[in-house]
């Protein structure tokens, strides 16, 4: 019997599900049906929005109102709706390449307007969907189908991509601490303006592969071994924080928001 969450959450019709065994886009996407219910979003109230990728398919799970839209368009269609609905709570659900590769204009012009979106980042540090190529989160000198000896590129770390061009509520999970996650999920919801969450996430069947990371539960072993969170890291040299995954909120301020902004150019305007 499907649980209580399952059940109002999640359209069970479209079951099952296309995710590999030990894919983290399942606990992101329950974390976040979680964090909903604890921030008490109401469905009639709630449009969750995605681009294209393995993670971006789970609006098409949600029982809400969903967009399954395009490669790294997500943020343009979510801003079209906040701007028509400003009363509706829009979340963004995307992976790394999807959102910082693609759709990386439409990020920092979504970040530095502050619009009040919630933007949920399974960043698994490569595209699955399309079989592994490297994204701009892929770690120098990882490997992906695209690297076969070793990726040169350096890679972003979306969170202070997003808090540089101007979002004013970013942060990190991880899918190993889904409980922290949960709840940084919430405090995005809540918060009004740009929120970006990045949830660092593990895809076994290709960066695990090509890297030899083992298996899922390697995978989320080593998430836990090596995450940190912002406040311990404030401590510690960058040779100690060399490879680690810095978690936690680093940015929460309070700055004016672009659809309120619009309301009162429509007041001055002569408008309603
Ligand atoms: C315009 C366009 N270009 C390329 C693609 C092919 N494509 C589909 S998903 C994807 C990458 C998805 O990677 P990511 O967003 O990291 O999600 P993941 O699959 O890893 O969850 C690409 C390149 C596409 N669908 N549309
Ligand atoms: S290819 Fe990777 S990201 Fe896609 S479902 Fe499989 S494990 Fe998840």
């Amino acid at each position: 019997m499907p649980s209580k969450l399952v059940q109002r959450d999640m359209r069970v019709q479209n079951l099952p599900h296309i995710w590999c065994a030990g894919c983290s886009h399942g606990s992101v996407m329950r974390a976040l049906c979680q964090a909903m219910e604890n921030a008490g979003l109401e469905r009639k109230n709630t449009v969750i929005v995605s681009g294209i990728g393995c993670s971006s398919r789970a609006a098409g799970y949600l029982n809400y109102d969903t967009i399954h839209t395009t490669h790294g368009r997500a943020l343009a269609f979510a801003t079209g709706i906040k701007m028509a609905r400003p009363d509706l709570e829009v979340i963004v659900l995307t992976g790394d390449g999807d959102i910082s590769a693609i759709g990386g204009n439409h990020l920092i012009h979504a970040c530095r307007r502050n619009i009040d979106l919630t933007c949920i980042v399974m960043n698994n540090s490569i595209y699955g969907m399309t079989g592994g190529q490297y994204s701009p989160t892929t770690p120098t000198g990882d490997y992906a189908t695209t690297a076969p000896y070793g990726n040169i590129d350096r890679d972003f770390d979306i969170p202070l991509l997003a808090g540089s061009a101007g979002a004013s509520f970013t942060a990190r999970g991880t899918a190993y601490n889904i409980v922290e996650t949960t709840k940084i999920m919430e405090k995005a919801i809540k918060h009004h303006g740009f929120s970006l969450v990045d949830v660092a996430s593990i895809c076994p069947s290709y960066y695990g592969r090509k890297n030899r990371k083992g298996d899922a539960v390697a995978m989320l072993q080593w998430q836990k071994d090596n995450s940190v969170n912002i406040k311990t890291a404030e401590k510690m040299n960058q040779e100690e924080l060399n490879g680690k995954i810095i978690t936690g909120i680093f940015k929460n301020e309070q700055c004016p928001e672009y659809t309120d902004e619009y309301r009162k150019i429509i007041k001055r305007a002569g408008g309603r």
